[in-house]
């Protein structure tokens, strides 16, 4: 697993020498503790990898403005953000979804936005990707699972393309439709969710400028395993609300019953915010830890976001709304 592979050099391209160096060693001193061969996956992006090809390094997206809401936190490289996927259409391993998703057929790819609104639209991506200049945001991610990441993703605030088809005053929850082809997504053919994979925000959440729209990262076009051709990321909460290949929101009146609230009700709420102080059924949510990294950290409330989103929850019990 230390043998330098082809994949080594792209991403050496693209990863900073701090994140070189800081992977040398973490790889020493995790070999020093527990030897190797001992490594479990999650721990060694480079475990991951030999399982997998390494996904290709995508068609660039030319120049990209920065945000003001990026962490300055070290990133996880390339390879880790890509080889380390949850995306049930593909299988449920984490190696899966960069082994499975290159049948995705991203092009052509429509957008549709309706219900609630005064004039319902599909749009097909190309116009998508000219709606607003398009931006680096560098965010935490992370899983419910208690794993996390830095990402430089590529995107626009979700509300510009909201705010495209003038949503009604009752259109209170937004819910997100992901692609769900068998054909194309070999784990639609099986039951693990009641496909297609939906989510949902309430509109005020939809509407915040740190809920994004991602079509990239490292300024390239996004891999299929990680929800190409569009993509949502909603940082402040686990990861399973932020939907991958999206086709269709619609805007509703009531609270959508996303999939994992179907498929599991006592473990997954609605809101899933991070929330370190309320602890998933069957696990502790205080710690977490990031991809590459030996030692856990603690779990911040709304994943380090708080400041910019804690309002939106004023007098709610975040006990009771999990
Ligand atoms: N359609 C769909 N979207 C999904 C998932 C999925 O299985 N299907 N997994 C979710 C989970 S649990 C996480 S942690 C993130 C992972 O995104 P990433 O692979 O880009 O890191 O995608 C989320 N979006
Ligand atoms: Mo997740």
């Amino acid at each position: 697993m230390f043998i330098r592979k082809p994949s080594d050099i792209v991403s050496s391209e693209i990863t900073s020498e701090e994140i070189y160096r800081q992977r040398r060693q973490f790889l020493r001193v995790g070999g020093a503790l527990l030897g190797a061969a001992a490594l479990p996956v999650w721990f060694s992006d480079d475990a991951a990898q030999a399982a997998t090809p390494a996904a290709s390094f995508g068609p660039s997206l030319g120049a990209i403005g920065k945000s003001k809401y990026s962490t300055g936190e070290t990133q996880n490289s390339y390879e880790q953000i890509t080889t380390y996927n949850n995306f049930y259409e593909f299988g449920i391993d984490k190696s899966d979804p960069a082994a499975n998703a290159q049948t995705l057929r991203t092009r052509p790819w429509t957008v549709t936005l309706e219900g609630l609104v005064q004039k319902p639209r599909t749009l097909g991506i190309e116009d998508v990707l000219k709606l607003v200049p398009l931006e680096e945001r560098i965010y935490r991610l992370r899983c419910v699972e208690g794993w996390s990441m830095v990402i430089p993703w590529v995107g626009f605030s979700l509300s510009a393309l909201l705010k495209q088809v003038e949503p009604l005053g009752s259109a209170k929850y937004v819910e997100f439709v992901s692609q769900a082809d068998p054909a194309q997504m070999p784990g639609v053919r099986s039951g693990v969710l009641d496909w297609p994979y939906t989510e949902g925000l309430r509109m005020d959440e939809a509407m915040h400028p740190l809920t994004l729209m991602a079509v990239g990262l490292y300024g390239r076009v996004l891999p299929n395993q990680n929800g190409a051709p569009i993509r949502l990321v909603v940082p402040w909460k686990y990861g399973f609300k932020s939907a991958k290949s999206i086709v269709r929101i619609r805007f509703v009146e009531r609270e959508p019953r996303t999939a994992w609230v179907k498929a599991a009700p006592a473990e997954y709420g609605f809101y899933s915010n991070v929330n370190p102080a309320v602890d998933h059924p069957r696990w502790s949510q205080a710690k977490e830890r990031r991809i590459g990294e030996f030692f856990k950290r603690a779990t911040l409330p709304f994943n380090g976001y708080a400041d910019q989103v804690a309002q939106l929850y004023s007098g709610m019990d975040l006990r009771r709304y999990f």
